[in-house]
């Protein structure tokens, strides 16, 4: 018996990197190579196994701790009749898994279960973005029930265990299906779908809906995701996704999964608001202030929201939180992805200070200076592609909200006046609202209530 010390081996240019997994503690087995700590620089991460087998006696490093070269890790008792010695782990580090991408090809199904990293400036979602994801998911969905943990210690690549973080799966309730019971991507995928599939059954049985007739989960039959050699075809490049990206990604795909959308279509004429705009931007070309017209879809969407207030309302189980506050969200698209800056209090702002306010907050949204006050709190979110084009589209409603207004770009339509076809300046709405909380013909009332408002600005004020 002879008690060692287990140290940091050479990890070249990895100086000062974070502890992110313990994988042993005190009174383990371990065998010789086998990963003691998981480091991770900011561009990659890596196993740091053991220089021999014996039984961990005391661990000396923490998560979150930093090392470098030569650090302490743990004392090891190794049956092997060695002196006492100060032993480097094995020389041999696993090759640093850059943030590339798992070996698998398989594309992941985005799931709505939480990504643990915390998400420091959140992305969609109004209250929910500024939540860590983990804590957005949970609020939805039923946290995952833990499993049996395996009893050996998981077997897994760095950028698998990166992967498996960012998702929020815990890798001891993986079963590996590679080569001596290593997991693999396609495992974490799995598992992912298992849980997924499991908590939207218990939502659906939480609302009492008839379960799925002779399945074991919700989506019987649903085929697997397909896996694809694109390479086999053609010249490819794999890109990592934005950090937002993901973030809304997995936020958008909850909503879309759990929220029965449903979407209306219709038009406001908006010839005299927008000439009365133009009018207004000429009138105060010195002012530096660019009124738009979704600053006066903010005023409108505020009226609607006061005449219609189960749209600025949240579910929360069995009830609804009715807000008589008017948090009005805008979503903006910038180079690293969507985010929904929130006009707070648009009840007490003019069109001025809401457009000097929108265009404040949009240019922080490019810039990537938007923070968690900045995006959270939102009652009721616009969407506007009406600076780009399009016609009607499906916006995805941001939970906690109920609903959230689409509109395209304006066009000049014939309309009949009862003696002849007019020119009218038309914009396209497509107002998504969720079916638990709202029903078709409020949903119908309120985006003709809206259509009113822009068709005759002077109603806000009736
Ligand atoms: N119809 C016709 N023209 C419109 C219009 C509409 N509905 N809305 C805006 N425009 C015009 C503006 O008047 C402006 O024209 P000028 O430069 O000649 O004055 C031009 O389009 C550009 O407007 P804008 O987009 O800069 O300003 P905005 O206030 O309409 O929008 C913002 C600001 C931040 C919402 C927008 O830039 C943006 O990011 N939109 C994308 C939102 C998005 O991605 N939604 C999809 C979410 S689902 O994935």
């Amino acid at each position: 018996m002879a008690l060692i010390e287990v140290k940091v081996p050479d990890i070249g240019d990895f100086d000062e990197v974070a502890i992110i997994e313990v994988l042993v503690k005190a009174g383990d087995t371990v065998k010789a190579e086998q990963s003691l700590i998981t480091v991770e620089s900011d561009k990659a991460s890596m196993e740091i196994p053991s220089s021999h087998a014996g039984v961990v006696k005391e661990l000396r490093v923490a998560l979150g701790d930093k090392v470098s070269t030569g650090s302490l890790v743990l004392m090891l008792e190794t049956a092997d009749g060695a002196a006492v010695a100060s032993a480097a782990a094995a020389t041999a580090v696993a090759a640093p898994a850059a943030s590339a991408p798992a070996p698998e090809t398989a594309p992941v199904a985005a799931p709505a279960v939480p990504a643990s990293a915390p998400a420091s400036a959140p992305v969609v979602d109004t209250a929910a973005v500024a939540a860590p994801a983990a804590a957005v998911a949970a609020a939805v969905l039923p946290a995952h029930q833990p499993g049996t943990p395996s009893a050996a210690l998981p077997h897994a690549s760095p950028s698998i265990r990166k992967f498996a973080r960012e998702l929020g799966v815990p890798l001891a309730e993986v079963k590996g299906s590679g080569f001596k019971g290593r997991i693999t991507q396609h495992d974490v995928q799995n598992f992912v779908r298992t849980v997924m599939t499991g908590s939207l059954q218990t939502v659906a049985q939480q609302a009492k809906a008839p379960a799925a007739a002779g399945s074991d989960g919700a989506f019987p039959g649903l085929l697997p995701w397909p896996k694809v050699d694109f390479a086999k075809f053609g010249p490819i490049e794999r890109k990592d996704m934005s950090r937002i990206k993901k973030i809304s990604g997995a936020n958008l795909h909850r909503n879309w999964v759990v929220i029965p959308h449903v979407t209306n279509h219709d038009d406001a004429d908006i010839t005299e608001l927008e000439a009365f705009r133009v009018q207004l931007n000429k009138e105060n070309e010195k002012s530096g202030v660019k009124v738009t017209m979704l600053a006066f879809m903010i005023k409108a969407a505020v009226a609607a929201l006061k005449k219609f207030p189960e749209f600025n309302a949240s579910l929360d189980g069995d009830q609804l939180v009715m807000k008589n506050y008017f948090h009005i969200g805008f979503a903006a698209d910038t180079p690293n992805g969507l985010v929904v800056p929130v006009i707070k209090d648009a009840d007490q702002k003019g069109i001025f200070q809401i457009s000097q306010e929108m265009s404040e907050l949009a240019k922080k949204a490019r810039d990537g200076k938007l923070g968690p006050a900045d995006m959270t709190g939102g009652c009721f979110s616009i969407s506007s592609l009406g600076g780009i084009g399009g016609k009607y589209f499906t916006p995805i409603i941001n939970a906690p909200e109920v609903a959230i207004m689409g509109v395209c770009k304006s066009t000049i339509e014939p309309k009949w006046d009862g003696q002849a076809f007019q020119p009218r300046l038309m914009l396209p709405l497509s107002l998504s609202w969720d079916h638990r909380v709202i029903d078709g013909a409020s949903a119908a009332r309120f985006n003709v209530y809206f259509a009113s408002l822009l068709a005759d600005f002077r109603r806000i004020v009736l």
